[in-house]
């Protein structure tokens, strides 16, 4: 039951944080240490701009932010890096070949003919269980020219853990959401990874999550100023967040929502049915051999690169203020399909979602508040026929949904998926994922009794730390409470 501080390094779409949870028998405390851009770097490439992630300076921020941290905690007992899925970097003989692709960059949409070729998708799904997403890693390898120069391929927080501890692993449940995962013996698929012609050795060693990465590599134990072991964690951000939902009864979906929103149940075994293949269903690995049966849902995204569309005029935008304006919008605004491919890229979403509109015959929005109401209601309207295709392939009787993450501060998005679902939803906490990533590492080294707890006990620990807003589902007639602006919008 002893107490004690763990360091959880998670990489978000437009910024890193390194956050120290203090664990003890009252539950778990959370310390921001240090917060630095994430943003993809755009490199030329004879005839077209590729979008990379810049690995090189995302390494010297983790190693000053650990820094911080060990300033601050000296006996941190462990460090567990988070980030998106997908994602990649190709090594040969342990050095880098150059920078990973992110998975925004358009250049995937090659590979998936060449792989479909190979292992139709009917078998593909049969195999790895997972949603079609063209940028699906083992679509993006098959159409990586660097590939065949590799001799190894790490996912990005395993990168970021091989250059800590010197030793390279495949963390699991971020491996689901390569394709090259088996979803039934949860092994890498050999038939997969020969139709993407990629060689036996690339791939490295599965581990779970709890097992332990290593000690830092002498260099680096001297330049963070600190000693403690890499453990491995659900390293794929959503399997993080799942492990944080605060739920007390099993009856319940979530909907982690950030930049995607990932929507879903937890399941025991995978589901590979024909109706979750053509619903494009998901079977992604969660801690503790659990299946994430879940669907991507655009998310956030839409709002955060119209704000930053706005800004390009060098204006600021108040998001508090904008928000409170969508929330009084009391003329009808359209309905969107936010899966659609064109709003993958970034770029002008509000001229984007317009053409949407107009093609499909409907008015676009006419001022920022309508774009933003309209962003919000397509997304809540998408949460319920997600949840509804999800409860009907997996016949789960679901009775309340968690929203965890960033949207689970947006009350307007909240109230809409609660009168859209016809659900109570339970908003919080908003740092699922990184509270995830202290829980499993807690839970490893065994602080504040958590050492061997079940998820559920790990979700209880959530649940008493921080209690999630309750929103009802209403009428769709009655106006949504308006959040007081904090800011002004500043023109
Ligand atoms: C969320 C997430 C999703 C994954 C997408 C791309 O941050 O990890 O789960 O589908 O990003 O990697």
């Amino acid at each position: 039951t002893k107490s004690g501080s763990v360091a959880a390094v998670d990489l978000g779409a437009t910024s890193g944080r390194v956050i120290v949870g203090h664990v003890d028998t009252d539950g778990v405390r959370m310390e921001h240490v240090a917060r630095f851009p994430n943003g993809p770097v755009t490199l030329h490439e004879r005839d077209r701009e590729a979008l990379h992630w810049d690995v090189v300076d995302l390494d010297r921020q983790v190693t000053a932010g650990l820094r911080d941290a060990f300033g601050r905690h000296p006996s941190i007992a462990s460090i567990g890096i988070d980030s998106w899925a997908v994602d990649y970097a190709l090594l040969r003989e342990g050095r880098l070949l150059g920078l990973p692709y992110h998975y925004r960059d358009a250049r995937h949409e090659q590979g998936v003919g060449p792989v479909h070729a190979q292992v139709p998708a009917a078998e593909l799904y049969a195999r790895n269980g997972l949603q079609h997403l063209p940028f699906n890693t083992v679509f993006q390898l098959a159409a990586d020219p660097t590939a065949p120069l590799a001799d190894r391929a790490l996912l990005v927080p395993d990168l970021l853990g091989y250059w800590l501890t010197g030793v390279e692993a495949a963390e699991r449940t971020n491996a689901s959401t390569t394709g090259l995962l088996n979803a039934t013996t949860r092994g890498w698929d050999p038939a997969v990874r020969a139709a993407a012609r990629l060689a036996s050795g690339l791939l490295p060693t599965l581990h779970d999550p709890g097992d332990r990465l290593g000690p830092l590599l002498p260099s680096v134990a001297d330049a963070v100023g600190g000693q403690a072991p890499v453990t491995l964690v659900g390293s794929h951000d959503t399997a993080s967040a799942v492990v944080a939902v605060p739920a007390t009864e099993d009856d319940f979906a979530y909907i982690s929502s950030g930049t995607w929103s990932l929507v879903g149940v937890e399941l025991d075994a995978p589901v590979l049915t024909d109706a979750a293949r053509e619903a494009n269903c998901t079977n992604e690995g969660g801690v503790d051999g659990r299946v994430r049966f879940l669907k991507n849902v655009s998310g956030l995204w839409l709002l955060s690169e119209s704000v930053r569309t706005w800004e390009r005029g060098c204006e600021a935008v108040d998001l508090e203020a904008l928000l409170a304006s969508a929330a009084a919008v009391t003329a009808p605004v359209p309905v969107f399909d936010v899966a659609d491919e064109s709003f993958t890229p970034p770029g002008d979403m509000p001229a984007r979602i317009a053409t949407w509109c107009t093609e499909h015959g409907l008015s676009a929005p006419a001022s920022r508040a309508e774009f933003v109401r309209s962003i919000l209601e397509s997304l809540a309207t998408a949460y319920a026929s997600t949840l509804e295709t999800i409860t009907a392939v997996t016949r789960r009787d679901v009775r309340q949904v968690h929203i965890v993450g960033g949207g689970s501060q947006n009350r307007l998005l909240c109230q809409l998926t609660a009168d859209r679902t016809g659900l109570p939803v339970l908003a919080g906490p908003v740092e699922a994922t990184a509270l995830g990533n202290v829980l499993v590492q807690a839970r490893a080294v065994g602080l504040g009794g958590l050492g061997g707890a079940s998820l559920e006990a790990l979700r209880r620990t959530v649940a008493q730390a921080v209690e999630p807003v309750r929103y009802t589902p209403r009428g769709t007639s009655l106006p949504v409470p308006r959040s007081t602006p904090r800011r002004r919008m500043s023109v």
